[in-house]
């Protein structure tokens, strides 16, 4: 019998879940406000805008940790293995020859590391606060490395001033000087993968990614979809043949070709759970940013009910949780897991 050592496997949004990676609030802060993100974070905001900075609200950190630790145990229970990051300083300096900065968090390892098959890939990401980011993996990498795991940092990006494009009326904030993306602009549906060319994926990034996965892969360049931060607010992947959409930004001209004939679920108006402090990392759409545990079953905020009647409706059950900081943290349930493994094999989902 053909033993199977890679631990690390996942080539879809709703394979059956066996292990995760579930982030941590712990040391959560707002990074040095700089070029990077003026472009990306801020972008819009006048000069005289009261800004946040330093560490998170305790209350906030205290409370999500608690929501987390109810996911955890929640995946545990049903017998998915859940592996934690390690905590690491993010109000730390640190430094390229060009640059300073310090962190942010690690609340969701989803926008650092993309697993494609038994590819863990670790993404170039956009903002400098968060180019340290993956250190915090790197004995889970070790691990699914001793394991088989075909472990890849992407080529670093330096991040100079030139990528960013600050002017507020650029679509993008983002140049095309250099390969970058953060993992969460990219879904997987088997053979197929949607990549978000937004201001926190550029066309380089894509043009990377393609050409690193090869000709076993297709990736699917969307343009013109959502300008903003990571693909995950936008659509969700439920099943094959059953798409999530947000209706306020995607329409029949931007969909993806490749999701036409694909039944459709157009989100229905979410409850705004709000945020807290000057500053939102996310809009109320996080709350379409669900994690699948399997094809008919799905985890979303509690408290959304209305999406979670649509959810049923199309026989997919809910385990309703609270994650009261979503929108402070700038992260949901999609957010806030990777999938290091689920059940199943390459499938092309579109033949
Ligand atoms: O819809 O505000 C959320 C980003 C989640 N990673 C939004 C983007």
């Amino acid at each position: 019998m053909k033993v199977h050592k890679q631990i690390a496997c996942s080539y879809n949004e709703w394979d059956p879940l066996e292990e995760v990676i579930i982030g941590t609030a712990k040391n959560a802060q707002v990074p040095y406000r700089d070029k990077s993100q003026m472009a990306i974070e801020f972008n819009g905001y006048s000069d005289s805008f009261d800004f946040p900075s330093g560490k998170f609200n305790k209350k906030v950190i205290e409370e999500t940790e608690e929501d987390l630790h109810q996911l955890v145990v929640m995946l545990q229970n049903l017998g998915i293995k859940v592996r934690r990051p390690k905590v690491t300083k993010h109000s730390e300096w640190f430094s390229t020859t060009n640059w300073k900065s310090n962190g942010f968090y690690n609340y969701c390892p989803r926008d650092t590391l993309l697993v494609v098959g038994d590819n863990i890939i670790e993404a170039p990401m956009t903002l400098r606060s968060r180019y340290l980011e993956s250190d915090a993996y790197k004995d889970l990498l070790i691990d699914y490395l001793k394991n088989g795991t075909r472990w890849v940092a992407a080529p670093k990006p330096q991040l100079l001033d030139n990528i960013y494009n600050t002017n507020k009326n650029a679509p993008l904030a983002l140049r095309d000087s250099e390969p970058v993306f953060d993992a969460a602009n990219i879904l997987r549906a088997g053979k197929d993968l949607l990549y978000l060319v937004s201001s926190t994926g550029n066309e380089l990034g894509w043009k990377w990614l393609q050409t690193f996965l090869g000709s076993n892969y297709r990736v699917h360049p969307c343009r013109k979809l959502y300008n903003s931060i990571h693909i995950d607010s936008t659509i969700a992947l439920l099943r094959p043949g059953l798409v999530l959409l947000n209706p306020e930004r995607v329409n029949h001209n931007n969909l993806p070709k490749i999701l036409k004939k694909w039944d459709k679920i157009w989100c229905p108006d979410l409850i705004d759970i709000g945020f807290f402090g000057k500053h939102a990392y996310s809009s109320k759409w996080i709350g379409m940013n669900l994690l699948m545990i399997n094809p008919h079953l799905a985890v979303v905020d509690q408290n959304q009910v209305q999406l979670i009647k649509e959810l049923e409706k199309h026989k997919i059950n809910v385990i309703p949780l609270r994650l009261r900081h979503a929108r402070t943290l700038g992260g949901g349930f999609h957010c806030v897991s990777l999938d290091v493994k689920r059940k199943g094999i390459l499938e092309d989902y579109f033949s």
